[in-house]
């Protein structure tokens, strides 16, 4: 379980290893019920990184008793806010501390470059825990006035376990956005991480249920737990200790169908949550309307447009649409996939964009200076690499790329297509890799149409100088986000979540508390009225 040492010479990051690869469940690290493991692979070269343990559905009846209990009986939803707040204050700083051997192993399981493991995705993840531990004791109802003699309030409680299922491109980000703001609403979590890359949620995962020494004897006694939570009674040498209590996070990697779906119609799971495609997101859907109708947030594919404006600065625009679609590997469940350029500006754009395609840097991720990894692993490959044969068949005009890079791993040459007309597969279907379409518009009008004409809607991006069109834009473009001159930002404040087939609600933000809150309302009469 090392990266071999003759590659980590060539490397920018210090050595990393493997040292979480069971299931975690009621805070202890276990074997799956069935004994069962699958290999978790090395997207760079296709060979097995470890063995982890492969949950079905016994264990997930396991991790979500486990997971009910803590829910029940405290003292997680019953602790101050505060004090909730501080674990996760707490562990943010302790991923922060071990971020560069976090962002080591994102890239050795997932293949994006170390660098913006590093010093994006790393930062962004520290800084979501701090935003909902932010919002964990701002949490609260309101009053209403009633047509009657009595008092009415809101009571905004913690759904219960909330069951959560996330995919492979952005393994910690994915972790982020669902736990950070369930655990800030007092919920207890079941979360499958993707078959591809499950290792650095164990390894979070471990940090979160870090303690300190000195009490884990306390621990056994229920009162005692609660009594050490009051709000000033934490010791010094627990600042670099979380101390979230068993059963509230577990951790259960395994497949879609086997542990996915126990998940999702589970019984005893209150809430699900998923991130993945859209024909997942159906079956999600399914399962939970099937069993205890469990209300449902889907985070799903998309075919967002790119509108570059005639008025655009080509140079800028051709950086930004290139950005927008290989950001990732173009394995963005929001990439710009549909880049849509007016006539005006069409011809040098185009050259320009194969130009700087042809500049994108790929290769071993780890190495400074690469811009694209290889793709997750042989599927999404092969399924790529079908598109670009489609896009050549639907004769569309291949101006670079096109191929598989090297003979080992799942490498593909940027790719970038010209003349791509809106009935071809490639502008309709999610391609999810390093593929660029380009579409050429003639007026607004035109490009807000076929922009909006698909199943999609999870974002656009717009290159413009002039406001009213940004306006215009930004009010037709049907899709959760609307980029205007920028793409991709991801701040923990911004919500986000699709249109149409794209989704059902909102994550981040203030929105996101919503999908783990349960609203009760009181109502007590009042004695006299007149006051
Ligand atoms: O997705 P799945 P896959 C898109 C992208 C990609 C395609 C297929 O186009 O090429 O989906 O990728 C779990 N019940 N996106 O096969 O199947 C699965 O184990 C419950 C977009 O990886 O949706 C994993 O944890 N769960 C996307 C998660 O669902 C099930 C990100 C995602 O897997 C399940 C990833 C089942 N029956 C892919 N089957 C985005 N929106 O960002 C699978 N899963």
């Amino acid at each position: 379980h090392r990266l071999s040492t003759a590659a980590i010479e060539e490397l920018i990051i210090p050595p990393v290893q493997v040292n979480y690869t069971k299931l975690l469940i009621n805070g202890q690290f276990v074997d799956a019920a069935s004994g069962k493991t699958f290999p978790t692979l090395d997207p760079r070269t296709g060979e097995v990184i470890a063995h982890v343990a492969e949950a079905d559905s016994e264990d997930i009846n396991r991790a979500v008793s486990a997971a009910r209990k803590a829910f029940d009986e405290g003292p997680w939803p019953k602790m101050t806010a505060y004090e909730r707040s501080r674990i996760l204050l707490r562990f943010a700083d302790l991923v922060e501390k071990h971020s560069d051997e976090l962002a080591a192993l994102e890239t050795w399981n997932n293949g994006k470059p170390f660098e913006q493991a590093a010093k994006a995705e790393l930062p962004l993840f520290v800084r979501l825990f701090h935003y909902y531990a932010g919002w964990a004791d701002k949490i609260h109802g309101l009053t209403a006035p009633a047509d009657g003699p009595y008092h009415v309030q809101t009571l905004h409680e913690p759904i219960g376990v909330a069951g959560q299922i996330i995919p492979w491109n952005f393994p910690l980000i994915m972790f982020a956005w669902k736990v950070g703001p369930a655990l800030a609403c007092g919920n207890t979590i079941v979360l499958k991480a993707a078959e591809q890359t499950p290792l650095t949620a164990l390894y979070v995962a471990k940090l979160f249920h870090e303690h300190n020494l000195a009490k884990i004897q306390a621990d056994a006694m229920p009162e005692h737990y609660e009594a050490e939570l009051e709000i000033n009674d934490f010791p010094q040498n627990a600042r670099w200790k979380a101390g979230l209590p068993p059963g509230v996070l577990n951790i259960v990697p395994g497949y879609g169908p086997t542990a996915g779906a126990a998940l999702a119609r589970h019984m005893d799971v209150d809430k699900i949550a998923f991130t993945g495609s859209t024909d997942t997101g159906k079956v999600v859907l399914e399962l939970a309307a099937k069993s205890n109708l469990k209300p449902v947030t889907l985070e799903l594919g998309g075919k967002s447009p790119f509108i570059v404006c005639e008025d655009a600065d080509v140079d800028k625009a051709v950086e930004l649409a290139h950005f927008a679609l290989f950001f990732n590997q173009g394995q963005c469940c929001c990439a710009g996939s549909r880049t849509f350029v007016h006539e005006r500006v069409y011809d040098e754009f185009l050259e320009k964009s194969k130009a700087r395609a042809l500049r994108r840097t790929v290769g071993d991720p780890f190495k400074k200076g690469i811009e694209q990894g290889p793709q997750i692993d042989g599927e999404q490959f092969e399924k790529i690499l079908r598109y670009i044969r489609s896009g050549v068949e639907s004769s569309a005009t291949l101006e670079c790329g096109g191929g598989r890079l090297g003979s080992k791993g799942f490498y593909i040459q940027p790719t970038v297509f010209s003349g791509v007309q809106d009935h071809m597969l490639i502008a309709k279907d999610e391609i999810f890799g390093p593929v660029q379409s380009i579409l050429k518009f003639n007026d607004l009008d035109d490009v807000i149409r076929r922009a909006n004409a698909t199943r999609y809607g999870l974002a656009a991006g717009v290159f413009t100088n002039n406001l009213d069109t940004a306006n215009t834009l930004s009010r037709a473009l049907r899709a959760g986000t609307v980029w205007i001159n920028c793409f991709d930002v991801f701040d923990a404040a911004i919500p986000f979540g699709g249109y149409k087939m794209s989704g059902i609600g909102r994550e981040k933000g203030i929105y996101s508390l919503h999908n783990y809150l349960q609203v009760k309302s009181v109502v007590t009469p009042l004695k006299n009225p007149a006051w």
